[in-house]
């Protein structure tokens, strides 16, 4: 890995950052823009928007299929995606990655695909601080297969249990689903031993990255995740379009969960017999260009460098996190041990909403609301909250326009 920020001139690698991403320079209302809605989606550099342009201006033709030119280039250029997406997360071959949607369609696979493996009694494990796309797969689940889904709390801190986790997990959990970064919290779960712990008790376990994979290196095989799902579009990549990874020999046993076009070997009216993955999970023309895009956006991330990136983030987060902690009508949402990339928060007596319409005006884009997580805001007793969240082109001039408008929104509010 490369080393952090130049000690010398920080500033200017960061400014350097900022100018690959053309639309933080157009003013929003008539403001500068500071776009601290990161959680939701990044902004694209310009490799990534030239990337599609190009795919679709000299490149386009469906994949798989044709035997001209364009269409074997299109090919190749989707396949190079699968490659450049495995690298980036250390899968041991390209066959590990199935390109879906996204996040949620990734973890909606695993319920429906590996589902169709578990039997009533079987237990499916995810904590208090997952996404709505962490959970409803697996309701959805046990109401279709009769398993049980079961809940470990978080801390008041907004940290998974610890203890609660490890006495969770017996020989009947079959799978553990957990966000490896809490979008609405910033919580970092420490995976690589709540995987350890599963898999002693023989269950598999999928993480979810999308709030991770943008800051912080993955090692797929290095943690030893079976299921590993982002987004291209919360990495600096296309939306539309993102990743599960899955051990080989889990794939290999899966049945697929959607039939069509590109996941066959043969059809006949009486059955059909299937590709292997990842195709088998590809059904239909997939998002050719967007993979491409999530492709570049995993290469401008590796040649910015993550520890450059961490360095940046975590400088920035603190600064944040002190700024906000010296107002007295903030209060925090969630102080987790270790945190990246968000920071949730309430504004003293004024409805998140109404927090969130005035920081727009003064060019301040944050997400006021249950950020798809309710049962964190149930657990905290709070309708909604105030999130600011980062990327790698956030400076503290982002941060000093947040706070200056929260004050504006205090004296607004009395
Ligand atoms: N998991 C986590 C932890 C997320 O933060 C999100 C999206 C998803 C899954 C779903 O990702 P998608 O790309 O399939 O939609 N989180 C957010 C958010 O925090 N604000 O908007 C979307």
């Amino acid at each position: 890995m490369k080393s952090g920020l130049p000690q010398n001139d920080p500033e200017s690698a960061i400014k350097a950052w900022r100018k690959a991403f053309p639309i933080l320079f157009l003013p929003v209302r008539g403001k500068r823009l500071a776009y601290l809605d990161n959680g939701a989606t990044t902004q694209k550099p310009s490799t990534v928007i030239e990337s599609l342009e190009r795919y679709y201006g000299e490149t386009n033709a469906n994949v798989h299929r044709g035997v001209h030119d364009l269409s074997e280039r299109a090919t190749a250029a989707y396949e190079q995606a699968r490659a450049g997406m495995a690298d980036f997360i250390g899968a041991s071959a390209p066959e590990e990655i199935i390109f879906t949607r996204g996040t949620t369609e990734a973890i909606n696979l695993v319920a429906w695909s590996y589902g169709e493996l578990l039997n009533p009694g079987d237990e499916v494990l995810i904590s208090a601080l997952e996404h709505h796309s962490n959970i409803v797969p697996w309701q959805m689940l046990r109401d279709r297969r009769g398993i049980t889904l079961k809940v470990v709390p978080i801390t008041r801190e907004g940290d998974i249990n610890p203890d609660d986790f490890s006495s969770a997990l017996s020989e009947k959990t079959a799978l553990v689903a957990l966000a490896h970064v809490s979008n609405a919290l910033g919580t970092v779960n420490p995976i690589a031993d709540m995987i350890a712990q599963a898999h002693a008790q023989g269950a598999v376990v999928l993480i979810d990255g999308a709030q991770a994979v943008a800051h912080m290196p993955v090692e797929v095989q290095k943690l030893d995740c079976d299921f590993y799902a982002f987004s291209g579009h919360k990495m600096y990549g296309p939306t539309g379009i993102g990743v599960l990874y899955g051990k080989s020999s889990l794939l290999e046993r899966m049945p697929p969960w959607q039939g069509g076009g590109d996941m066959i070997r043969t059809v006949e009216f009486e059955r059909s017999t299937y590709a292997p993955p990842p195709y088998k999970f590809e059904a239909g023309t997939p998002h050719i260009a967007g993979a491409i895009g999530m492709g570049k956006a995993a290469e401008y991330i590796r040649q910015v460098g993550f520890a450059p990136i961490m360095e940046h983030e975590t400088i920035l987060l603190d600064y944040a996190l002190q700024q906000l902690q010296s107002l007295e009508f903030i209060r925090l949402i969630g102080t987790p041990q270790v945190r990246s990339g968000a920071i949730s928060f309430i504004v003293t007596d004024v409805h998140p909403h109404d927090v969130g319409t005035i920081l727009d005006h003064h060019g301040v884009a944050i997400r006021a609301g249950h950020h798809c997580a309710m049962p964190v805001m149930q657990f905290y007793q709070v309708p909604a909250t105030v999130r600011a969240s980062f990327a790698l082109y956030n400076n503290h001039e982002d941060v000093d326009q947040l706070i200056d408008s929260l004050q504006q929104v205090r004296e607004m509010f009395g």
